[in-house]
């Protein structure tokens, strides 16, 4: 077995990086109180219940309280904090619409020239179900803001590496907030059950230099 598919994508955005360092912060804590459950537990089955006549200790209740909330307060602000900074978003750079459709996706660029095309699935390649036939380009070291909206039913537009999930709602427009730090092809899938060829409508954005997307919107078509 290839242990290294076992682990998280590595990033491709700063988010990315303090998602996963958070999650090995909380693997952390988690394996702590694992380990000392565990002990108190085979001890309490090994003891020979000599204190049994011990009917109440307030102050021994009281500690036993204070110290797993205080521990649960060491996770729940670094995840809040992060959730707030995820829909951060200062002035972007460009703005990509994607529109989800059974079953593929359509993007917009209307920041410069009005491009649009729609992305479906290769039947034949490399990446079997990842690959599509127009890719997403997106410039490297932007902010960039991503608005999701669905055509039909409900989609759900997602880059794993890059920490982005967003539904694709029909009638809403939901706003993601990006910036990409590594060059590179990044895979998704539609995460929303849509229909029958809900596995068949992958997503892939090409994170590019900057020069090379200015490039690309301007001799698109
Ligand atoms: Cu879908």
């Amino acid at each position: 077995m290839d242990w290294l598919k076992m682990s998280l994508y590595d990033s491709a955005s700063p988010i990315m990086e303090q998602l996963i360092m958070f999650h090995d912060y909380s693997m952390l804590i988690i394996s702590t109180i694992l380990s000392t459950v565990s002990f108190l537990m085979i001890k309490m089955i090994k003891n020979k219940f000599a204190s049994n006549m011990i009917l109440e200790n307030q102050l021994m209740e009281f500690v036993w309280t204070l110290i797993p909330t205080a521990i649960l307060s060491f996770i729940a602000l670094p995840s809040l904090h992060l959730l707030y900074l995820m829909d951060e978003l200062f002035n972007p750079l460009i703005t990509v619409k994607i529109l989800g459709h059974q079953w593929y996706w359509t993007y917009e660029y209307n920041d410069f020239n009005s491009i649009e095309f729609d992305s479906y699935l290769l039947p034949q390649s490399t990446f079997r179900l990842l690959e599509v036939d127009n890719t997403t380009p997106l410039p490297l070291n932007c902010q960039i803001r991503l608005i999701t909206s669905s055509y039909d039913v409900l989609h759900s537009w997602t880059i794993p590496a890059m920490g982005l999930k967003m539904d694709a709602t029909p009638g809403r427009l939901n706003q993601l907030s990006l910036y990409p730090n590594r060059t590179g092809s990044f895979y998704g899938q539609c995460s929303e059950i849509c229909g029958t060829n809900h596995s068949f409508m992958p997503i892939v954005v090409d994170i590019i230099p900057i020069k090379y997307f200015i490039a690309w919107i301007k001799n698109f078509n």
